[in-house]
């Protein structure tokens, strides 16, 4: 879904929060920055500045502590709502979490909602709650338009067991590919997708360090680039862009390591390049993204 205009966005977040006293918004612990919504934000903000919104910087299990930490303090100092790390995969922070939840809401029955983007672990979140046999459905609004389940989490609060998810802006393809919300085999310009992972998240070495390619196994199979690229690319600290030859040698030689070749012998730049998006879209692929630095306060 597109966000044509700004009052189709309005429309969007109309619907997402009807219903709820505090949003939860779900986002990736690997690059929170970039999966989090403003824009639902400040309407929340402007229009009904009395629902609460909480930060959850999800999938901490794929970042280090240190990492985590830097976003937290950087959602403190940047932003006036509570963060909270967790990993709804491992149910990992959950309790902390519900332990705070109590203290906030002790009075009066309030409705949680989960927003987020497609893919940030929404469902995931959702069903670590509903796992803890401590955590009832509650009730069947039976006669709404959905017949929405609530699942009590803690006295006083309780959830809605349907996220609101948060369209993507722009419908573009490697947005798309790059947050997984659409299948590799689809994608037209795969290339495309491949070169903005390595623009914007991953470096070279992650990439070859994935596919076991090392020192050696480079200067074997394509003897004429070695040098260079080694010193280039197999760095950890790699800051350099690639120029389009750079990347077509990154390609032949995780399609020579994999065997995947056209029946003329050549490397199958398409099928390597499935496997890229691929493994990264199933999260095998490590990487992580650091706050901006000297943000001021707000
Ligand atoms: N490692 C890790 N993976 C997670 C975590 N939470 C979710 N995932 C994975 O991320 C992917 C998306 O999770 P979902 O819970 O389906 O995400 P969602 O937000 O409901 O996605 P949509 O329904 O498509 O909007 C799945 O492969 C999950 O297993 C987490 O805490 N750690
Ligand atoms: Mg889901």
């Amino acid at each position: 879904m597109k966000l044509k205009t700004e009052r189709h966005a309005k429309e969007i977040f109309e619907k997402i929060i009807s219903g709820a006293d505090v949003i939860f918004q779900v986002l990736d612990g690997r690059n929170p920055g970039g999966t989090r919504n403003q824009k639902l934000e400040e309407f929340v903000q402007k229009n009904t500045p009395n629902k609460k919104i909480f930060l959850i910087i999800n999938k901490i299990d794929l970042i280090p502590q240190q990492v985590l930490q830097e976003w937290i303090e950087y959602f403190r100092k940047t932003t006036p709502y509570m963060v909270f790390g967790l990993s709804a995969l491992y149910s990992r922070g959950l309790i902390t979490f519900k332990k705070k939840l109590s203290h906030l809401f002790a009075k009066r029955q309030t409705k949680a909602i989960i927003v987020g983007y497609p893919n940030c672990g929404k469902s995931s979140l959702i069903k670590a709650f509903t796992k803890d046999k401590k955590n009832v459905p509650v009730s069947s609004r039976a006669g709404h338009t959905r017949g929405i389940i609530e699942i009590k989490i803690t006295q006083y609060l309780s959830l809605l067991d349907t996220p609101g998810i948060i369209p993507i802006s722009d419908n573009n393809e490697v947005d798309q590919g790059i947050k997984g919300v659409i299948n590799p085999d689809k994608i037209k310009d795969k290339e495309a997708v491949v070169q903005a992972l390595l623009d914007l998240y991953i470096t070279p070495n992650i990439i070859m360090e994935y596919f076991n390619i090392d020192e050696n196994y480079i200067k074997d199979t394509i003897p004429e680039y070695s040098q260079t690229f080694i010193h280039k690319f197999l760095q950890p600290e790699f800051n350099n862009t690639m120029s389009y030859s750079e990347f077509e040698y990154l390609i032949r030689l995780i399609g020579k390591k994999r065997g995947q070749l056209s029946p003329g012998g050549e490397v199958n730049e398409n099928k390597v390049l499935t496997t890229i998006i691929h493994a990264w879209q199933k999260n095998k692929i490590k990487y992580y993204t650091l706050p901006p630095r000297n943000e001021s306060i707000k």
